[in-house]
């Protein structure tokens, strides 16, 4: 196996499309015979990080925790894909550090609130809105965007791209800085 391995982490409000990106960006590349592997916060939140909550120390666990499992399975070559919030710039950072130089391709879902808002595809916005969840991210929670990454994801004249122009995005980079 002749893979450089790398984290790409996906960061973004709740229905940013950060799932979407990373199911999409994984099929284009087992398409081109690379390893990947997707951990998802709201997966990894049902095994290995079942015992946190989303106050700010626990997210920054969760981030910590699966900023570890990343850097491991690029160690072993795999392109891994990281989504989760990581509302945190802090946090975020502290993975970078973590992993070579280069290595750690940040990728922003620059998509407004409202967007997210009136899609809440598993209704927690509107939960959030009733007092019903507390501490939700967006709504009384905060989210710190990137200020220097890798990837901006946005909206062209409030037209989303497709998951699969999402995904190019990302390839297109891949390709341009040596990871295919
Ligand atoms: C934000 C929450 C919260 C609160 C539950 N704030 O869109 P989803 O539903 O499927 O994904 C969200 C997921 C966030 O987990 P992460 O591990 O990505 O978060 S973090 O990086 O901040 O640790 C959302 C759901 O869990 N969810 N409560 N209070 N999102």
């Amino acid at each position: 196996l002749q893979q450089k391995g790398c984290v790409i982490w996906i960061t973004g409000l709740s229905g940013s499309g950060k799932s979407t990106l990373a199911c999409s960006l994984s099929r284009q590349l087992h398409c081109r015979g690379k390893l990947t592997y997707i951990l998802d916060g709201d997966n990894v939140r049902h095994g290995l990080n079942k015992d946190l909550s989303f106050k700010a120390e626990d997210r920054a666990e969760n981030i910590r925790r699966i900023g570890e499992v990343a850097k491991l399975f690029a160690d072993a070559g795999v392109i891994c894909i990281a989504s989760l919030i990581s509302p945190y710039r802090r946090d975020r950072d502290a993975c970078r550090a973590m992993l070579p130089e280069g290595t750690f391709i940040e990728v922003f879902m620059n998509m407004p609130l409202e967007v997210c808002e009136a899609r809440d595809s598993k209704g927690l916005y509107k939960l959030a809105r009733a007092g019903k969840i507390k501490g939700f991210t967006g709504i009384d929670d905060p989210y710190e965007p990137p200020v220097n990454c890798e990837i901006v994801v946005e909206q062209k004249d409030g037209v989303c791209s497709s998951p699969t122009a999402m995904a190019e995005q990302v390839v297109a980079y891949l390709e341009d800085n040596g990871f295919l």
